[in-house]
């Protein structure tokens, strides 16, 4: 896996050290010492990520609001073996809570029940695990519903159907498949609809662009292509300028990355399903705590999504767009 052109100035910065959200106050006492503020930890998917950086704006606040502190810390690229050293460092630490977006639904179950076993309350947030038991509790969006809500808007951008292709991140990355999931479900059961099947970006744009590059070599009539996640959608977009067929593949993304935005704006993607991170993050606290304090929690938590178009961008669309710093 390649590191994204963003993450390559980012990550040296923000991998050796990392972000502490010192938050004053507070009189909560969940943590381990009675009166001590809890001590959370967010690991990202991925250092750099506006989802991840939207998330922990709500991460952060809900924890200074409830006297907590919270530690961020992410791998340069969204993949497991370099988020299972994090994991493992930070569960030796023993902070009171993890939320995290486990970059892989088998590499990554291990390491966090370990984490779990060891008294830490473990929150997914984001992605899950294969079996997410030990887990106080897991909160993500509706992915497989954002993923036939992109090909219902493929559609509508093609109401004479045509041949359509996903470009993905990885296999095993859980959001990502059951969007993917999603898409292929509304494609294959309408027979207007050839679908192409889905390809793996690996998380680098680059790779993005150079898969629809070769897709539309050997498919010059494609009609549309569903984008799974923000590099993914950032690639598909050049890659199809590059070929000078804007006009004719409509391209929906997952995300609201302010370089997606862009791209709506320009008119190179026709819409976006965006998440809510912040609130994924905000609930992820509620749910930490809740754990910490030896209280119940709700073990499943869905987030809802918002589909941005070039008319909505400036109205209510204008909310769901990602941040690049809180
Ligand atoms: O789409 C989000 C996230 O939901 C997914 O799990 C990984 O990619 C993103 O972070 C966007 O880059």
């Amino acid at each position: 896996m390649k590191l994204t052109p963003r993450f390559t100035l980012l990550a040296a910065g923000i991998l050796a050290a990392t972000s502490l959200t010192a938050c004053s106050g507070g009189t909560a006492s969940a943590g381990g010492a009675a009166g001590a503020a809890p001590k959370l930890v967010f690991i990202q998917g991925v250092a750099g990520d506006e989802f991840y950086v939207s998330m922990g704006c709500g991460i952060d606040a809900a924890a200074k609001s409830a006297g907590a502190t919270v530690n961020t810390q992410g791998p340069a690229k969204f993949d497991p073996t370099l988020q299972k050293p994090i994991v493992d460092s930070v569960t030796a630490a023993k902070p009171d809570a993890i939320l995290i977006a486990p970059t892989d639904v088998a590499a990554m179950q291990a390491p966090l029940k370990a984490a779990a076993a060891a008294g830490i309350k473990v929150v997914l947030v984001d992605t899950t695990v294969q079996d997410p038991a030990f887990a106080a509790s897991a909160i993500s969006s509706d992915n497989k519903g954002g993923g036939l809500e992109a090909f219902k808007a493929i559609k509508g951008l093609n109401p004479n159907g045509g041949k359509v292709l996903v470009i993905s991140t990885d296999p095993g990355i859980s959001t990502a498949d059951a969007r993917v999931a999603g898409f292929e479900e509304g494609a294959k059961a309408d027979s207007a609809f050839t679908y192409l099947g889905v390809q793996y970006s690996h998380n680098d744009p680059a790779e993005a662009a150079r898969l629809v590059s070769a897709a539309l070599a050997k498919d010059p009539d494609i009609v549309g292509v569903f984008a799974a996640n923000t590099f993914a959608a950032e690639g598909t977009a050049t890659g199809i300028r590059q070929a000078g067929k804007q006009d004719q593949v409509k391209i929906v993304g997952f995300d609201a990355g302010p370089a997606q935005v862009k791209q709506l704006k320009d008119g190179v993607v026709q819409a976006l399903i965006a998440q809510e991170p912040a609130s994924i993050g905000t609930q992820g606290v509620e749910q930490a705590l809740k754990a910490i304090k030896g209280e119940s929690t709700e073990k499943d938590i869905q987030t809802g999504f918002k589909q941005i178009t070039a008319a909505n961008l400036t109205a209510e669309g204008a909310q769901y767009v990602y941040k690049s710093t809180c």
